[in-house]
């Protein structure tokens, strides 16, 4: 039994003043019951106006790559290269979203989905990279764009979800720092034509996946493995590339034009709550995401990050510094899993405790599970670079789902695995911690890189011979948080 608590009443109040939803929009003094006693804690709800929506990326879910006037990107040339993607597979066709876009819309609406984050296919706007632009790269996103307006759901864009064009990495790709340039010529020219319709811009998706993984594991394109040297180059290029980037479409987005980023920070969390090991995750925090996040926000690589590297260190100037650190509207964090950090007495002050043997994870084997992940990340980020707008820009998991019998998908796994973290994600907010909206990771099953069509993000499912689409339970689930704008 919850009995009469006044500074549960009082709290109730403000969160009510705050603009906190409370259960079925019930009043504080509704709450309170007839002799006073709260009937119920409304410690779920989100504050009025926070964003909910889902992500996707072009090359994921787009197929139809020889059409439109699009050129080749590096994920075209690798995933046609034998062995390097799971059974061979390609994005070739993906979900085929370039024409069944209005259903994948209907199926957002349907969910009452606020916002849509969805990606450009830079070789769909500049075949070659640079050049000639290419009209119907602009055209059919302005029509997909205006499709999501008409559904009462804003669009937020980012500009480069991995797909490079061929032509570019030909010429180095980001070891080139004419990548960066040229990023931020077709960013500026991408914002100039559509900033009537999209006001959300983000630069990248996961500089930190793109490089490291594309040039450093070469598990995904373009497949090179990098000397340190070298690496740690096309990490300074990447974010120049973004900052310059921020500047080209402030200049030509036109009014209201909010501009961030979407990055997969390093996800440290605190072992457990205590105030050594929060301490230890702050220094853990800015230093474990040095070459990205970090210099971002505070225009510096750290004296850690550039010691360890020593004459690998890679070559820049203060200028390039001060671009990388332009000014964002918003920071949009990707979260899957959490690294814990203990407080230690080494000269960092801190270290990442290694997975015990037989951590719980999801059906991909990297996604280890981590909730408190939403409530310290985007924490620690407020907290120690300052920044004052959050967007979680991607989260969810892969399963292992299958349609039932009676031809639904029933993903509790996936419910579970949501709701732990959107309770985490409530608690941070509730808290005041600046995060503004969620993108669910992904609105679809789709084509999951170099694992191809065998790992599932989707609260729909995707039967990919017939491009049937299913909602799943998670997409039901989902639906209701949104619906009551809480849990
Ligand atoms: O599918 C990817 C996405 O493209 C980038 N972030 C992580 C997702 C799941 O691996």
């Amino acid at each position: 039994m919850i009995r009469f608590d006044r500074r549960l009443f009082g709290k109730l109040a403000a969160m009510s003043a705050a603009g906190f939803a409370l259960p079925e929009g019930k009043s504080v003094a509704a709450m309170a019951g007839p002799k006073g006693a709260a009937a119920a804690s409304s410690d779920r709800g989100f504050p009025q106006g926070f964003v909910w929506g889902s992500a996707t990326a072009s090359y994921q879910v787009e197929g139809a790559v020889h059409e439109g006037g699009r050129g080749v990107s590096i994920w075209d040339t690798f995933s046609h290269t034998p062995g390097k993607t799971f059974q061979g597979e390609t994005g070739d066709v993906a979900t085929d979203s370039y024409h069944r876009f209005p259903e994948d819309i209907a199926l957002m609406k349907a969910m009452g989905l606020k916002a849509c984050r969805f990606s450009i296919a830079w070789p769909r706007i500049f075949p070659e990279g640079t050049g000639q632009p290419n009209q119907k790269g602009i055209d059919h996103y302005r029509i997909f764009v205006e499709a999501l307006r008409e559904a009462g759901i804003e669009p937020y864009c980012t500009l480069y979800h991995w797909d490079l064009p061929q032509a570019l990495e030909d010429k180095g790709g980001w070891q080139s720092k004419a990548t960066a340039q040229a990023f931020a010529e077709y960013a500026g020219y991408t914002a100039g034509k559509l900033g009537d319709v999209v006001k959300n811009w983000m630069t990248m998706n996961e500089m930190s996946s793109f490089i490291e993984i594309g040039y450093g594991s070469g598990r995904h394109a373009p497949g090179l493995t990098l000397s340190k040297q070298k690496l740690a180059q096309a990490r300074h290029h990447a974010v120049l590339g973004h900052g310059l980037a921020v500047s080209a479409i402030r200049a030509s987005a036109g009014k209201g034009a909010k501009v961030g980023s979407a990055e997969s920070v390093r996800p440290i969390v605190p072992a457990f709550n205590s105030a050594e090991h929060v301490a230890a995750a702050k220094k853990a925090f800015v230093e474990e995401n040095a070459p990205y996040l970090t210099v971002m926000h505070t225009g510096r690589y750290t004296d850690h990050y550039l010691q360890k590297l020593g004459a690998d260190a890679p070559v820049f100037t203060a200028e390039e510094l001060k671009a990388i650190a332009a000014p964002l509207d918003f920071q949009g964090i990707n979260i899957y899993t959490a690294e814990q950090v203990r407080a230690a007495d080494n000269a960092l002050g801190y270290a990442i405790i290694p997975k015990p043997k037989g951590y719980p994870t999801m059906a991909s084997d990297w996604l280890t599970i981590g909730p408190g992940a939403l409530y310290w990340v985007p924490k620690l980020a407020a907290e120690t670079m300052g920044i004052k707008e959050i967007y979680i820009t991607e989260n969810g998991c892969s399963a292992d789902d299958v349609v039932a019998s009676d031809g639904e998908v029933y993903d509790t796994d996936r419910v579970m695995f949501l709701e732990a973290y959107l309770t985490q994600l409530q608690r941070g907010v509730s808290e005041g911690v600046p995060v503004r909206g969620y993108f669910l990771w992904s609105l679809l099953d789709n084509y999951e890189w170099a694992d191809g069509y065998s790992k599932r993000f989707g609260i729909t499912y995707v039967d990919f011979k017939t491009q049937k689409r299913i909602p799943k339970l998670s997409s039901k689930f989902y639906g209701s948080v949104i619906g009551r704008n809480g849990l």
